[in-house]
Parts: structure tokens; C-alpha cells; sequence
């Protein structure tokens, strides 16, 4: 029997683990054998969007798009995982109202942006805070939080090893896989 595609909509601030999380939970998808591509910024932002910025004209043509092309890939048979901040309400909806309505999974991935300011991988709020990085997510650009994520992950009391199993979890509940 042929695989359910569906669309899990990772959204969150820098830093708060989306895609350490999405990565962990497309290993286990490999594991119980679906196909699936995740798209994130190191293979849309460096490729198809390299024409865009942080602005916030930029952010959401980057997100319209992405939105379109997590749509064909879920044409394609995929399951589809979107690593993004993703920080407008109306264009995560907009990505949402592209696929039916039961093939859409918004996962947030909820962590307080003074967590995510401490853990500071790559050293950007850092810059942020200092006024060498304009538009920053959290600092000086806005987060709209979802009001009604399906999943929503607390990373404060939980591994990224626990975050992926919940949401496996809560698609085996959805019956997607
Ligand atoms: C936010 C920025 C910025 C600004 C560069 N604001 O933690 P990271 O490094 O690896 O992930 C962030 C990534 C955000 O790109 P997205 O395509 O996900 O953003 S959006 O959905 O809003 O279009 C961060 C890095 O790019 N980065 N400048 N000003 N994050």
C-alpha cells in the first residue's frame, strides 16, 4: 500500500532546535520505511531562494515558496518535513490551506527565546544584540507564535531524542503512519 503524504511544519525561533528535531524524526521515518525530503535552509535559502533576504518582503516570498514546494512534494507521494522560523501567521496558514487539511502537521517548537539566546550556536543573537545583525528574529524582528499548532514541543524538559518520539507518536494517534 502506497505511503500517506503529509506536510510537518516545523516553526520556531533560531536556536530553538527545529531542525535538529526534524532531523531526528526523519531518521526514524526512514526506519519504518517512508520517503520523505526535508526542506530547510541549507537547501532552499543556498539554491531555489538565494535571491532572498531577512527582510520582511523576503521572509515571506521565502516561506510562499517554500509553502508551493512542500505542496508538490506532497503531490509526489512525500513526507515532507519544513525546517523554517516561519514567523508569520498568514503564511504558515497560507502553506497550510495548499495541502488537505488532514496532511498538515504544524509542529512548534516552543522554546523561550532566552533558552535559545543562551544556547546561541552559531553566535547570531549575539551579533544581534550588539546592532551587527538588523532584523533578527526575537530581537528586532517579530515572532508570531501559532495559536493552534497540532504538536507543540516544550525543548526546556525534553531531549530532541523525546521531542521526535512525541511527534511519531502523535502521527501514529493521526493515523499517517
Ligand atoms: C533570523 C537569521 C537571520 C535573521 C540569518 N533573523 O539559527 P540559524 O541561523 O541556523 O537559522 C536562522 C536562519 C533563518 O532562516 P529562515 O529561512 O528559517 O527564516 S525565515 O523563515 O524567517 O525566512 C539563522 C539565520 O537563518 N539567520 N539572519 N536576521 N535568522
Amino acid at each position: 500500500k502506497a505511503q500517506k503524504p503529509c506536510v510537518l511544519w516545523f516553526t520556531g525561533l533560531s536556536g530553538a532546535g527545529k531542525s535538529t528535531i526534524a532531523n531526528m524524526v526523519e531518521k526514524r521515518l526512514h526506519a519504518l520505511g517512508k520517503h520523505t525530503y526535508l526542506l530547510d535552509g541549507d537547501n532552499v535559502r543556498h539554491g531555489l531562494n538565494k535571491d532572498l533576504g531577512f527582510s520582511e518582503e523576503d521572509r515571506v516570498e521565502n516561506i510562499r515558496r517554500v509553502g508551493e514546494v512542500a505542496r508538490l512534494m506532497v503531490d509526489a507521494g512525500l513526507v515532507t518535513l519544513v525546517s523554517f522560523i516561519s514567523p508569520f501567521r498568514s503564511e504558515r496558514k497560507m502553506s497550510r490551506d495548499l495541502v488537505a487539511a488532514d496532511e498538515f502537521f504544524e509542529v512548534f517548537v516552543d522554546t523561550p527565546i532566552g533558552v535559545a539566546e543562551q544556547r546561541d550556536p552559531k553566535g547570531l543573537y549575539r551579533k544581534a544584540r550588539r546592532g551587527e545583525l538588523k532584523n533578527f528574529t526575537g530581537i528586532d524582528s517579530p515572532y508570531e507564535a501559532p495559536e493552534n499548532p497540532e504538536i507543540r514541543i516544550d525543548t526546556t524538559d525534553k531531549t530532541p531524542e523525546q521531542a521526535a518520539e512525541l511527534i511519531i507518536a502523535r502521527l501514529v494517534e493521526a493515523g499517517v503512519l
